[in-house]
């Protein structure tokens, strides 16, 4: 039914004199056809033309930038849907975890009828490669009501996730995001279930290798390559003059992993989300991946570049650089001087799935450069990959192209590209704000709490530490750009102390709440209170290199999601000291709202707020080496399973990475 829908709004949008119309058409309905034997089906490919963007008609209202001064009509809209539905799944959980003293099920049922006095919940999922997709993917499953066994007791978190307003996902953040976004709001549990028979996140094969055959993936490695080639050589070629990038190879590749379409589904787009049942009817959160601007002739991204979010409906910034946003359906249209002009036909397809996950990700174009290196590689890859680079200053490996600019001659005096056809944006993660706080600290959104999911790589062995486990960088990173007068526009955050407090304390290694007294911020706004959840060791040695390490057979893939459940649960309320962090992780929920409503803050909760909430102390002093102990028994992978990519390439990339971010 799906499918037949589609097709229908495709030859409207195309007209239905248009072969290529037809032909995708004819495409669409085979696919559906035989989709039968699929499990589980993704959303939906809406695109002209598969990867390559092409002209559609105009809709009657031109589509145009808008200013940032408040959210989408969209946005608002779908709010209206989606905080009243968030309410039963909250009591649910709230009253589950019971907080001694409170009745949970009172205060919703009194507040239900206006929402805007109950929690606001926001859910971020750091950078880090596969390390962060899988961590994150742990917590992600503890948050999901629908992960067999999470809302079995009082220890359990599931149904937060259902009781959340917005997601966001950042590199490979992003990925753990997208992949669920791309595919029908599908679960950790349900993509895990399918073990080797599963579409997706089978990482067993590195991407250099491309996907198992078998399967919905009927190519083999050859035909892997050409596809890639052949793809994104259709964008280039297509009438509109897109430019192509490290990033489309990159993104064409991520999408054999994370879309569960044939040949990763060239024509899904971002933008289909809207159209997706799930989120339609706002029975899901809403989604954001984040990216950064590179300014024309910008050689090192800092912290005052501008954060570009991508959203089911718009990309954009309420950074006051930019301070604008497109409607993503549309871009890759002339929108120079803020709209499309009235005699040109707009664009459709340039917002790619896999090439928004692909642009909040670029650091890991490096992993597509090793095909050079590779002697197995065609040579129609190798030659593909020299053109690009032939084009490309040595230190834009790392760019995703999204020529034309949709910002071109919008907000000319403080956009950084107004003047160019040609914007370039980077990894999200290469300021250094690793999670994707931006979007869900904008006070238009009102988020209450943050649960922040912290995979990233800080720890590092000058020291003789441990490498690859967080030690709040990316939290310093954000509390900074926050401060900063010039960038921070009208957002705040909380107070946040340097990394070797956050060693010397143990803040990386357990929970820690940031932001406990709303009064006492950055700025004069508001923020939502922080729950940051650092990535360390329950059942599992999480802490994985990012490059290095870009195979996992399905065993070590469930061990890292295992340990990442833990993490968000800390064992299920069983690590020693910590038996009350269920009801602690209520306690966070509620605590704007409670504020808001007048509410005494519960006894229980006052516990909570003196043991979780960070106090003011500071630690600086260089702290001992890191080595963080496992909490439980560690669990057994098996190794061996899969094809294995040499280690030397992972290390190579490392190295071709840290050489672009000194630069
Ligand atoms: C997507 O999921 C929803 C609810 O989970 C379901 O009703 C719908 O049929 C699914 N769509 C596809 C195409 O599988
Ligand atoms: C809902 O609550 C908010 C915040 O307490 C308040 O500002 C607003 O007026 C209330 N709206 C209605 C319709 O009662
Ligand atoms: C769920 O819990 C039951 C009872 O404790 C247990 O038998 C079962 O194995 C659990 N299922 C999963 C998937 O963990
Ligand atoms: C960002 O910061 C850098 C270094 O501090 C500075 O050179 C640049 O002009 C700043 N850009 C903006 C847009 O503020
Ligand atoms: C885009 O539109 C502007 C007018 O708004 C026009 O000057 C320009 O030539 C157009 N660019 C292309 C590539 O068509
Ligand atoms: C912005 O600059 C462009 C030239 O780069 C100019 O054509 C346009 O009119 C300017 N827009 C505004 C609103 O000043
Ligand atoms: C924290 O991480 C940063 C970024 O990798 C690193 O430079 C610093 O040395 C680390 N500090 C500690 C105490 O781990
Ligand atoms: C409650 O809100 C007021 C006003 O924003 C603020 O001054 C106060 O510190 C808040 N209390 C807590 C515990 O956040
Ligand atoms: C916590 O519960 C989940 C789901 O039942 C289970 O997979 C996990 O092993 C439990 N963790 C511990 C430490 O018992
Ligand atoms: C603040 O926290 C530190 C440890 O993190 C603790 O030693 C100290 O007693 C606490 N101070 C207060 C006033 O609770
Ligand atoms: C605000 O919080 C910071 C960090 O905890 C602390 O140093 C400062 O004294 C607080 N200011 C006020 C007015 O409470
Ligand atoms: C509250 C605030 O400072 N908002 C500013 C954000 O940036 C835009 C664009 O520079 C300004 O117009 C707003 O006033």
């Amino acid at each position: 039914m799906k499918y037949s829908l589609f097709a229908a709004s495709v030859l409207a949008s195309l007209g239905s004199a248009s072969s290529v119309g037809r032909r995708e058409v004819e495409q669409i309905e085979a696919n559906a056809a035989s989709s039968a034997v699929e499990v589980y089906k993704r959303a939906t490919n809406q695109a002209p033309n598969g990867y390559a963007p092409g002209e559609v008609d105009c809709p009657s209202t031109r589509p145009s930038i808008r200013k940032a001064d408040a959210l989408s009509k969209s946005e608002s809209d779908w709010l209206n849907t989606r905080r009243p539905k968030t309410v039963d799944p909250m009591r649910e959980l709230l009253t589950r975890i019971n907080i001694d003293g409170f009745d949970a099920g009172k205060y919703i049922d009194d507040n239900r009828d206006n929402t805007t006095n109950l929690p606001n919940i926001g859910i971020a999922f750091s950078g880090g490669g596969y390390r962060a997709m899988l961590n994150g993917a742990g917590a992600l499953a503890a948050f999901d009501n629908r992960t067999p066994n999470a809302t079995n007791s009082a220890s359990q978190l599931g149904g937060l996730l259902q009781a959340s307003t917005y997601i966001a996902g950042l590199s490979g953040g992003g990925w753990l995001v997208g992949s669920i976004y791309m595919n029908n709001f599908t679960s950790v549990q349900n993509i895990i279930d399918q073990n080797e028979d599963g579409d997706i996140w089978q990482l067993g094969n590195s991407i250099l290798e491309g996907p198992k055959e078998g399967g919905i993936q009927i190519l083999n490695s050859a035909q892997y390559y050409s596809n890639l080639v052949d793809t994104v050589t259709d964008k280039a070629d297509a009438a509109g003059g897109f430019d192509t990038s490290l990033t489309d190879y990159w993104a064409r590749a991520l999408s054999f992993q994370f879309v569960n379409a044939s040949d990763g589904g060239p024509g899904y787009t971002w933008s289909s989300i809207q159209d997706d049942p799930d989120f339609k009817n706002a029975d899901a959160p809403f989604p954001i991946l984040i990216a950064l601007e590179r300014a024309p002739g910008q050689a090192v991204i800092s912290l005052n570049s501008t954060n570009i979010e991508f959203n089911p409906f718009e990309m954009g910034s309420f950074d006051p650089t930019l301070y604008g946003f497109a409607p993503l359906k549309y871009i890759g249209s002339n929108f120079t001087n803020g709209e499309v002009p009235e005699n040109q036909k707009c664009i459709r397809g340039f917002d790619n799935g896999g090439f928004v996950m692909g642009t909040s990700s670029s650091l890991f174009n490096q992993i597509i450069l090793q095909f050079n290196d590779d002697s197995g590689a065609p040579d129609l890859i190798k030659s593909a990959l020299k053109s690009i680079l032939g084009s490309l200053g040595d230190n834009d490996n790392d760019i995703a192209d999204y020529t034309p600019n949709p910002f071109q001659g919008y907000n000319n005096r403080t956009n950084p590209s107004a003047d160019t056809n040609r914007l370039t944006l980077v990894d999200g993660g290469e300021d250094l704000q690793n999670i994707p706080l931006n979007p869900l600290i904008q006070p238009h959104r009102d988020v209450d709490v943050i649960f922040a999911i912290d995979s990233s790589a800080d720890t590092v062995d000058p020291t003789d530490s441990a490498q690859n486990w967080p030690n709040g960088t990316s939290l310093v990173a954000t509390y900074e750009r926050t401060s900063n007068a010039s960038i921070q526009n009208s957002t705040a955050f909380p107070y946040i102390p340097d990394q070797n407090t956050f060693v010397n304390l143990g803040l990386n290694n357990r929970p820690t709440f940031f932001g406990c007294d709303s009064g006492n911020l950055t700025g004069r706004g508001v923020s939502p209170l922080i729950v940051y959840l650092p990535n360390s060791p329950y059942v599992f040695l999480s802490n994985v290199s990012t490059f290095a390490k870009l195979s996992f057979n399905n065993s070590e893939r469930d061990a890292m999601i295992q340990n990442g459940y833990d993490v968000a649960t800390m064992g299920n309320n069983t690590r020693s000291g910590y038996e009350d962090w269920t009801t602690c992780v209520g306690c966070a929920i509620i605590s704007r709202s409670l504020n808001r409503t007048n509410t005494d803050v519960p006894q229980a909760c006052q516990q909570c707020f003196d043991k979780y909430c960070w106090n003011g102390t500071r630690a600086e002093n260089t702290p001992a080496p890191y080595w963080p102990d496992m909490v439980f028994q560690e669990v057994n992978v098996k190794s061996g399973v899969g094809k294995f990519l040499p280690n030397v390439v992972g290390v190579a990339v490392a190295a071709a990475v840290s050489g672009l971010l000194m630069m």
